[in-house]
């Protein structure tokens, strides 16, 4: 029986087979694993030069694949990193910039989000046959007009598949850490009570005479003011801290503490379901951003307290989803991507003064600005065959890059109808070329132009021009512990003219502006520099603005709530938490007979693997053995077995052969 269909299938083949096995080869799309951790720093990882955090899977991953040692997040927040990651554009062009000092999403009841008319990666994959998930943290919206329009929901986006949270982890998602509303701050309420209290005082002494009537309402107001605030901050978790599956609130509000075993397990299981298919994962870390948790396992395992334990679930995690890979024999025919939305916070630290921020190396300041530190990343890329392993490249490079390296992998072309900023990264990672194809990065800050890059094509310069910094508080820091996060509105930020300059070849940490006196080619760079800016800013339309300054009012009727108010929102739904706990421990026994397999001697590797390929083949016969995806030319996917895709009519056909 598996004889024969070994042979029909082998018949199959050779009458499928139009190209030579090299040009089978050559046309093999590559399924994604694409993974960005949250607020991590570049210093936090081994490979990076940390020395007492263990990230042992990630360093493996650079070890096998390509480390960029220049790669730079389109922008120094969350919202407008994710939004130029997925679109391959300046967040300025699809309106995610903001308004005043509001930059990201911090409620779900916001009506922007990424607009639909913009094109993700995950859009064409899917156009392309790609079963696409995404699973972790979204950040890019989710309603338009009501509670569950879905507007923005990653579905609308490419996304197949959505386990996690629609907005961010907070400070509140957690009892006891804190709030990120701060607007007790920003209350004259020290104010309106010394008034209160003085013109009380004054009333009863006689010297002034106020109606009792006002003082009563003036009273009633305070303690208005201060129940509202009160309860506000009470509800957030219940009203922000959501976690979904597709379309359904699953969990309000959400319980951190197992998030990243249950997201590393959804990703497991698209994985296996995906085998012999192609998929894209976008796996979106929820840590290393505040509110800081990890599971039991990972809590005192580091040196560098609990934010130093969630780096190393993360590391944990990446390893699980290498592991997969591999049991899938997924290792070669899969391109794995790893990097961080942005920079480290280092305004991080807890009411209690605990340490919550990661370490940006040798990079100056951290998110929410433009120096080195607020946007240079770790980025790593893996694809065994394909990419020669164990390289590093200090070329400049952006994490919008991915939306033309996956799209042109996928198979399909660069829309042309619009501006895409990123630059197709194969050349590069093959060693092809050795010259980036970015010869000028532009940084914004919110909607402002904030800084610029220029690697000029003959030169191993990389130019830096500021045309204004933070302001930071204190100022012997580099942060805005102030404020907590840093502005770019005009009182929080100093305008240089001529632009702060630096050349990041010779003085990668920032750390003296160069003057026409100590650089001949001053006043010659920022000429080229200046006229760079102003192309690009002519070129530029911004997107309708997205991030409203009103979006820090609650919207009742736009709230998410998976019971009722009267419940305060509040569901926790089982997830056969029992079957699940089983599934895990059979896991874990596979893995330790995994390890045990590891020592014993290669002969007996060899038998074992024999023995898994029957196994899949019986597998096989019991599924069937055709599966088929919309494309438009002859194609491959890589999958289990080998397999060969013919077309007729838009539809592959995809016969799987035994070997
Ligand atoms: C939201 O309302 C606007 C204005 O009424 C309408 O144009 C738009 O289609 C609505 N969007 C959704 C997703 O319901
Ligand atoms: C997290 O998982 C562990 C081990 O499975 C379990 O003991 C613990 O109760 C879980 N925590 C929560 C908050 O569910
Ligand atoms: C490693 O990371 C920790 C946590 O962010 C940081 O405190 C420490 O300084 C880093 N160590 C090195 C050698 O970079
Ligand atoms: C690089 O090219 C520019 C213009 O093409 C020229 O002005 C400059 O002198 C060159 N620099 C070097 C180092 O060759
Ligand atoms: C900045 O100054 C404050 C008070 O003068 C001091 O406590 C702090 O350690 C200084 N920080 C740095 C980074 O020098
Ligand atoms: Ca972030």
């Amino acid at each position: 029986m598996k004889r024969a269909c070994l042979t029909s299938s082998v018949l199959l083949l050779l009458l499928l087979v139009e190209g030579s096995v090299e040009s089978l080869h050559e046309s093999r799309r590559p399924n994604f694993v694409l993974m960005m951790v949250d607020d991590l720093g570049i210093g936090d990882l081994g490979c990076y030069g940390n020395k007492t955090l263990r990230t042992p899977h990630i360093d493996q991953l650079a070890e096998e694949g390509v480390k960029l040692t220049h790669h730079i997040a389109a922008a120094s927040l969350c919202t407008p990193s994710r939004a130029a990651f997925l679109t391959g554009r300046y967040p300025i062009r699809s309106g995610i910039y903001g308004s005043g000092r509001n930059q990201v999403f911090i409620l779900n009841t916001a009506p922007g989000g990424l607009p639909s008319t913009e094109i993700t990666f995950a859009k064409i994959a899917k156009q392309r046959g790609y079963d696409t998930a995404l699973i972790g943290k979204w950040h890019l919206g989710l309603n338009c007009n009501s509670s569950d329009d879905h507007c923005h929901h990653p579905s609308v986006h490419g996304f197949n598949y959505f386990f996690g949270i629609p907005l961010t982890n907070l400070r509140d998602c957690q009892p006891g850490h804190g709030t990120v509303f701060q607007f007790h701050k920003y209350l004259p309420y020290r104010t309106l009570l010394i008034v209160f209290l003085t013109s009380v005082f004054l009333h009863y002494c006689g010297l002034i005479v106020v109606r009792r009537r006002l003082i009563l309402a003036l009273l009633v107001l305070l303690l208005l003011a201060a129940g509202l605030l009160a309860g506000f901050i009470t509800l957030m978790p219940y009203f922000n801290c959501i976690l979904m599956r597709e379309h359904r609130v699953i969990e309000q509000p959400f319980v951190s503490e197992n998030l990243t075993q249950r997201m590393t397990r959804e990703a497991v299981d698209f994985m296996e379901r995906n085998a012999e298919t192609p998929f894209l994962l976008f796996f979106s870390f929820i840590q290393v951003h505040t509110a800081m948790f990890a599971s039991a396992r990972f809590r005192g395992s580091s040196q560098h307290g609990i934010y130093g334990d969630a780096v190393h679930e993360v590391d944990w995690s990446v390893g699980e989803l290498m592991q997969t890979l591999d049991r899938l024999r997924l290792r070669e025919h899969t391109l794995v991507y790893l990097t961080s939305d942005q920079g480290a916070h280092l305004e991080e630290i807890s009411a209690r003064g605990e340490v919550h921020r990661g370490w940006n190396g040798i990079y100056k300041a951290g998110k929410s600005t433009s120096w080195e530190g607020g946007i240079r990343v770790p980025g790593i890329v893996r694809w065994p065959g394909m990419i020669p392993g164990g390289r590093v490249v200090d070329e400049p490079t952006s994490n919008m890059d991915v939306f033309p390296t996956v799209v042109r992998l996928s198979g399909a072309s660069v829309p042309e109808d619009r501006e895409v900023d990123g630059r197709d990264l194969m050349a590069l990672l093959q060693g092809k070329t050795d010259r980036s194809d970015h010869e000028f990065l532009f940084h914004y800050c919110s909607r402002y132009l904030n800084a610029l890059r220029w690697h000029p094509q003959n030169s191993s310069s990389v130019w830096k021009a500021f045309f204004f910094t933070p302001n930071f508080y204190p100022e012997n820091e580099t942060a805005c512990h102030h404020t907590h996060l840093c502005f770019c509105e005009p009182d929080y930020v100093t305008y240089h003219d001529p632009p702060l300059l630096f050349d990041l070849s010779r003085d990668p940490s920032e750390t003296t502006p160069l003057t026409p006196d100590a650089e001949p080619a001053f006043s010659s760079v920022l000429a080229v520099m200046n006229e760079a800016a102003e192309a690009h800013r002519r070129s530029v339309t911004p997107g309708e603005n997205q991030i409203s300054a009103g979006d820090v009012l609650w919207r009742p009727w736009m709230q998410p709530c998976c019971s009722t108010f009267s419940q305060l929102c509040q569901c926790q739904e089982e997830e056969e938490d029992e079957e699940e706990e089983e599934e895990d421990e059979e896991e874990e026994e596979e893995e330790d007979e995994e390890d045990e397999e590891d020592e014993e001697d290669e002969e007996d590797e060899e038998d074992e693997e024999d023995e898994e390929d029957e196994e899949d083949e019986e597998e096989e016969e019991e599924e069937g053995m055709e599966f088929s995806w919309t494309c438009d030319q002859t194609e491959t996917h890589p999958s289990v077995c080998s397999s060969e895709a013919s077309h007729s009519a838009g539809v592959c056909v995809c016969v799987c052969v035994c070997v």
